[in-house]
């Protein structure tokens, strides 16, 4: 346990190292309570460093047993060791050895950072500051070696010994039971990049040739057992092999690369060199265990760790304030590799509404922070959607801003002129700037600003002139410690639709001179705080198609009216802006509902909208985008539009209203669908029969939502003669979400079926922790006691508490603040366990200054009662203090 006071880290302050350390040469003696970690450490003063200055190594919780320099003794007065910190005050001004041994217990490491079990298996987890847990050194992502690791254990406890790079040698020590590999890494890498597995695992392996002819020999690890389930994984990998080889140039440079998945995981997975660790979550898949949507997660989680190898591992960040030089833009990376494997419209739908759900409420409330933040506590609190999602969208503005060939000709220029190194932002947009031959300096204000630009436009169709105009003008509210922002530049990509439906030429239109560009290009550059356009010669007032593809991550408001709307539904070429059409005229009905049901009354809701979801039914053509388009925006998406004196009650009613509404209006027409969407093929995972799956199951939930008893009757026919967890968890969650014996029924059978399965599981947790009805705290809370739960286990903590807390708006919200209180005091439980978990569940209350007055008080008092605790982590420590503001 820290006792130390944790300080703030700065950009600012950014200095090189004065020491580097070339090689390392590891010999780690696995044992479960009393692992030796022996490290030999081959270092040299920094040129670009103080000369002369000490040297301090980074150390967490550590137990030193010795350390020689050169082979000698330190005189006493010369080394000062404390489990945080190893210090030598003088150090010789040339390259220098240095050799440490420390001692860990990886069963008492509950943290799951270093070097901890999960299970019976030996697994680590060093990003951002795990190293640090396992010996002394320089653990910053700025200091590159390159590593030689002896791993060595019980042959009956670890049979199989992983490490990064190519195993050199492996053998058994006579006598002992014990045996040894011996790993080698070529590529010099940051420490957060190290791993090593020890265990009993089973195992798939494939090969892959690379473009150039090289044999990569692919290795998956598993629980024993589990080896059929691996299989979509390995399948994953080789596409993402190759797909990075065709669409970046990028060819995997290693001869092997393992993933290992392990149980017990922080987050999704780790793209440490040439062996990944995942959380099983992240590569299990079978039909009867996984539903689509794990598939494609899978198929995301494994190509965006894969991608790490170019963007992050060859090239990785000379400080933690770059995280999105890593991570935005791998997982723009992912999202591209998914729209090509699968409907690019429907994953670009998909990709905005994780970002509006997860990143919007963080740029709206107390945590708000730049894609680039200047300063942290805690760095493992930064790994958020901020960093992540908005990062991704970032790197794909800049793609729209300077076109396709710059934007592959800057991924270029960056690969090479910066392989090997770590880098910057600064040096990834240099890139962009000189391929494109263009200043970024605006554009790179979106690394430094936080908060989500509001952009306005009012239109004007003048019928005697013929002109049609757009006025736009950009805002952004003020966030913590940024009062005034400086105007973005946002790409704007558009188009004008007429009356009948065709898209209006643009050309032909005859723009102002000024505005020649924009309609070349289909795309406003709005760079200042407003911004006017003019178009000639269109003989009616037209409809326009504004932020086509969602072209910035920005909130959009327009004054379109409910018929434009509709038009934009039936007939815009965009399909993001088709379902975006829908999506707006429902949110707009549902907000207004929202006020009705407050008043006591029971809201209306009007036909045109529901006659416009019947035409998107019967002419569907892709049934995963019309899933897509008939799917409502969630009441945490409601929650957000209102924006303040939010009450998720409400919210909940004008939503049920709603639904009711549409599932008795098209009520043949869903049964329709949902019939003709049934299929009697075996199953595959692909997108198109993945899309008929959840088109058929929003029918589905539509359907009850209108017809509850021939709904339920349905839905507990499916639920019974499901072949696939698709069908058979869309139609318990149906089941759950009403009350009744039927329910309770579902839930044991399901239970029975799927004991032995964790992560069926925890879809288990997650239906029951989000039935929005007043019992289901108690039923969380019994839940906890249930055998199959556990708060050790991230990913039981995260489908039972944490799907409470962000899944569940009117409980967890619940007036009396008993939500609240109930999450606050399992933070504190928690903390002390891991407080990486107990940090992120802590940031479900990051939305509390928008709630009424009522909630708001609860929240509030919550908070206080958990930054109020002495000894608090500093990841906890840090939320609920910027919780606070
Ligand atoms: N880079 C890791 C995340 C590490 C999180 C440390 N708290 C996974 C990823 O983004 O690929
Ligand atoms: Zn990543």
């Amino acid at each position: 346990m820290r006792t130390d006071l944790p300080q703030p880290v700065r950009l600012a302050d950014y200095r090189p190292s004065d020491y580097l350390i070339d090689r390392v040469e590891l010999d780690i003696r696995l044992h479960a309570t009393a692992t030796r970690v022996q490290s030999k450490l081959s270092l040299r003063p920094n040129p670009n460093g103080v000369p002369g200055a000490p040297l301090v190594l980074d150390g967490d919780d550590l137990k030193a047993k010795y350390v020689l320099m050169n082979g000698a003794q330190l005189d006493p007065s010369n080394l000062f060791l404390t489990p945080d910190q190893l210090r030598i005050d003088v150090v010789p001004n040339e390259p220098f050895h240095l050799e440490i041994e420390t001692e860990v217990d990886p069963t008492a490491n509950t943290r799951l950072m270093g070097l901890y079990r999960s299970g019976s298996a030996y697994c680590t987890q060093c990003e951002a500051e795990g190293f640090r847990r396992i010996t002394y050194f320089l653990d910053r992502p700025d200091v590159l070696s390159v590593y030689t690791t002896r791993i060595e254990a019980d042959f009956r406890e670890a049979q199989v010994l992983l490490g990064n790079g190519n195993r050199i040698e492996s053998g058994t020590i006579e006598g002992t039971g014990r045996h040894y590999a011996i790993w080698h890494d070529p590529f010099p890498k940051p420490s957060y990049l190290f791993a090593l597995v020890g265990g009993i695992l089973g195992s798939i392996h494939d090969r892959f040739i690379t473009r150039s002819g090289r044999e990569v020999a692919l290795g998956i690890y598993v629980e024993p057992g589990k080896e059929k389930a691996a299989a979509y994984a390995m399948d994953a990998l080789k596409r993402s092999m190759a797909w990075d080889e065709e669409v970046f140039g990028r060819e995997y440079d290693l001869d092997v690369f393992n993933i290992v998945a392990v149980s017990d995981f922080n987050m999704g997975a780790m793209e440490n060199k040439g062996l990944n660790i995942f959380n099983d979550k992240y590569v299990l898949a079978l039909p009867e265990t996984a539903t689509d949507t794990d598939y494609a997660q899978i198929e995301a989680v494994i190509a965006h760790e894969y991608f790490h190898n170019w963007t992050g591992n060859r090239i990785t960040c000379r400080d933690w304030f770059q995280l999105c030089l890593k991570e935005g833009l791998t997982v723009f990376r992912d999202h591209e590799f998914s729209a090509d494997m699968r409907s690019r419209a429907v994953r670009r739908i998909a990709d905005v509404r994780t970002l509006r759900s997860a990143q919007f409420p963080e740029d709206a409330g107390p945590l708000a922070h730049n894609v680039r933040p200047d300063t942290y506590l805690e760095i493992n609190n930064f790994y958020t959607a901020t960093v992540y999602e908005k990062g991704a969208e970032l790197i794909r503005m800049l793609k729209v801003l300077i076109g396709d060939e710059a934007f592959r000709q800057g991924m270029d220029l960056y690969f090479d002129r910066h392989d090997g190194t770590a880098a910057t932002i600064e040096d990834f947009i240099a890139c962009f700037a000189e391929t494109a031959k263009r200043d970024l300096n605006q554009f790179s204000l979106w690394y430094h600003q936080s908060g989500t630009p509001l952009v306005q436009v009012e239109t004007a169709y003048d019928e005697q002139a013929q002109t049609y105009t757009l006025d736009l003008t950009q805002s952004c509210k003020p966030t913590p410690g940024q009062e005034t922002k400086q105007p973005f530049v946002i790409p704007v990509a558009f188009g004008l639709i007429a009356r009948d439906g065709t898209p209006v030429d643009l050309q032909s239109s005859g723009p102002d001179a000024a505005d020649e560009k924009e309609c070349a290009r289909d795309l406003i550059e709005l760079t200042t705080e407003r911004r006017r356009i003019v178009f000639h010669a269109v003989p009616e007032r037209p409809v326009p198609s504004l932020l086509r593809g969602f072209s910035a991550p920005v909130r959009l408001e327009t004054a379109l009216s409910e018929a434009d709307l509709l038009t934009l539904v039936a007939h815009d070429s965009d399909p993001f802006n088709r379902w975006q059409a829908a999506q707006t005229y429902a949110t707009r009905q549902l907000v207004r509902a929202v006020e009705v049901v407050r008043a006591g009354h029971k809201p209306a809701y009007d036909e045109a909208f529901i006659s416009a979801l019947l035409r998107v039914l019967d002419q569907s053509s892709d049934p995963a985008f019309t899933a897509q388009v008939i799917t409502l925006p969630g009441e945490a998406d409601l929650a957000r539009e209102i924006g303040n004196d939010v009450d998720p009650a409400a919210i909940h009613g004008a939503r049920v209203a709603l639904r009711q509404a549409i599932g008795e209006g098209l009520k043949p027409n869903l049964l329709k669908i949902y019939q003709a969407m049934t299929s009697e093929e075996p199953y595959s995972p692909d997108a198109a029969s993945a899309g008929r799956r959840s088109l058929r199951n929003a029918a589905l939930d539509l359907f009850c939502a209108g017809s509850r008893d021939e709904g339920l009757e349905l839905a507990l026919k499916q639920f019974e003669s499901a072949t696939t967890m698709t069908d058979k968890i869309a139609a318990l969650g149906i089941l759950t979400q009403y009350a009744g014996t039927s329910r309770e029924k579902a839930l044991e059978a399901f239970y029975a079926t799927h004991a032995a399965e964790a992560l069926v599981i925890d879809k288990w947790f997650i239906l029951q922790a989000t039935i929005p009805e007043p019992e289901t705290l108690n039923r969380v809370k019994s839940l906890m006691q249930h055998p199959a739960f556990s708060l050790h286990n991230p990913n039981r903590t995260r489908s039972l508490i944490g799907a409470f807390a962000t899944g569940n708006q009117t409980q967890f919200n619940a007036a009396d603040g008993s939500g609240y209180d109930f999450l606050a005091g399992i933070v504190l439980e928690l903390d002390p366990l891991n407080p990486q978990v107990a940090a992120r569940l802590l940031s479900a209350f990051r939305s509390w200054r928008s709630l009424e007055t009522g909630r708001r008080t609860f929240a509030e008092a919550a908070l206080r009662r958990v930054a109020g605790v002495a000894g608090l982590s500093p990841d906890v420590k840090d939320i609920a203090e910027r919780s606070l503001g």
